[in-house]
């Protein structure tokens, strides 16, 4: 183990002993101190296609244990990501971020809450925006004193692509991600595995990220495809006026009727990227296992005791306490958003 990685640890078990001491079983955390050094942060994600990036976006900025530097769209539609990262950072009051556009696979095009971002102009945005996110990615996490944690929640082109320009991120950066099935498939399938879509949309460029020499944590469906808020817990959130409440409920409306799901009234979608931000800074929710995880072509992930081994949230000991803190630092009042503006 390396000086970063052990630094790595330390900041990390200092997180949960924090959290810890404010109460783990899902008691609002508003009295809790906030932690000496805070984690650095790059969020990648496939925000704007399914609804689950826009929640785990806003559950990321209201943790007190993460500092979120910089964001990056990935799979494509990078102008359509773009703007949503940069008018949901600014209703946050947190321009401080760094928006990156994607790679330049299929730069144009929309999606589901395209009617969110419709007027906006990304020129305005208050904060950085870079061109290139990719290489945005590699300076930052070349360039930091504390190793960074990268939270990827999508498929995989820009952070294989930055390993391909940059090798040594691996050793300067830590890894968690929303990807693959183990044991569990969709809707909580034991029966049969799935092809996750984060892998399967392109297995190549997972395998490359996953195998690579960094510490790799990662939310299968096997936890994050079991997540849901409905009932007292759901509409908490939704009646939120919370900043960054409202504007995930913003977006969970126009998706819902985009997509012509009919639960908005009664609960959310399946918050699968809302797992990995918890994993990037406390994990005793979780049954956590060391595996082999080997990812095939058709995007299947498989135990392989020869495959690289990383951290893998298998189980759930209590989803109820983390649907809990998930509600209660979403929902924690106006009054205490900073503005950085
Ligand atoms: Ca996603």
């Amino acid at each position: 183990m390396g000086i970063e990685s052990s630094a790595l640890k330390c900041t990390i078990v200092f997180a949960c002993i924090v959290s810890a001491c404010a109460g783990l079983h899902g008691a609002p955390d508003a009295t809790a101190p906030k932690p000496a050094q805070k984690i650095p942060v790059i969020y990648d994600s496939d925000i704007g296609d399914d609804i689950d990036d826009t929640w785990a976006l806003g559950f990321l900025l209201k943790c007190p244990e993460l500092d979120l530097k910089l964001v990056v769209g990935d799979q494509g539609k990078a102008l359509y990501r773009a703007k949503l990262f940069a008018k949901f950072l600014q209703r946050a009051g947190r321009t401080d971020v760094a928006v990156g556009m994607g790679l330049d696979i299929a730069p144009k095009g929309g999606g589901p809450q395209a009617d969110w971002v419709k007027d906006y102009d990304l020129s305005g945005y208050g904060g950085t925006v870079h061109k290139d996110g990719v290489q945005a990615m590699i300076d930052m996490i070349m360039r930091s004193k504390t190793p960074i944690t990268v939270i990827a929640v999508g498929p995989l082109p820009n952070v294989a692509e930055a390993l391909k320009r940059e090798p040594r991120i691996a050793t300067k950066a830590r890894f968690v991600g929303m990807h693959g099935s183990v044991r569990v498939g969709y809707g909580g399938n034991k029966k049969r595995i799935s092809a996750e879509y984060n892998v399967r949309a392109n297995p190549r460029a997972c395998r490359k990220v996953l195998s690579a020499p960094w510490d790799v944590t990662i939310t299968p469906l096997d936890t994050c495809g079991l997540v849901h808020l409905r009932d007292k817990k759901y509409q908490k959130v939704r009646q939120s006026s919370d900043p960054v409440a409202s504007a995930i409920i913003e977006n969970y409306r126009i998706w819902s009727k985009h997509k012509k799901a009919n639960y908005f009234a009664k609960r959310s979608s399946t918050l699968f990227d809302t797992v990995a931000v918890y994993l990037a800074f406390r994990q005793d929710l979780c049954r956590m296992e060391d595996l082999g995880i080997r990812v095939d072509d058709k995007g299947y992930t498989r135990i392989d005791a020869k495959a690289k081994v990383m951290h893998v949230a298998t189980a759930w000991k209590d989803m109820g306490a983390f649907e809990d803190l998930l509600v209660a630092r979403l929902t924690r009042g106006a009054k205490r958003t900073k503005t950085r503006e």
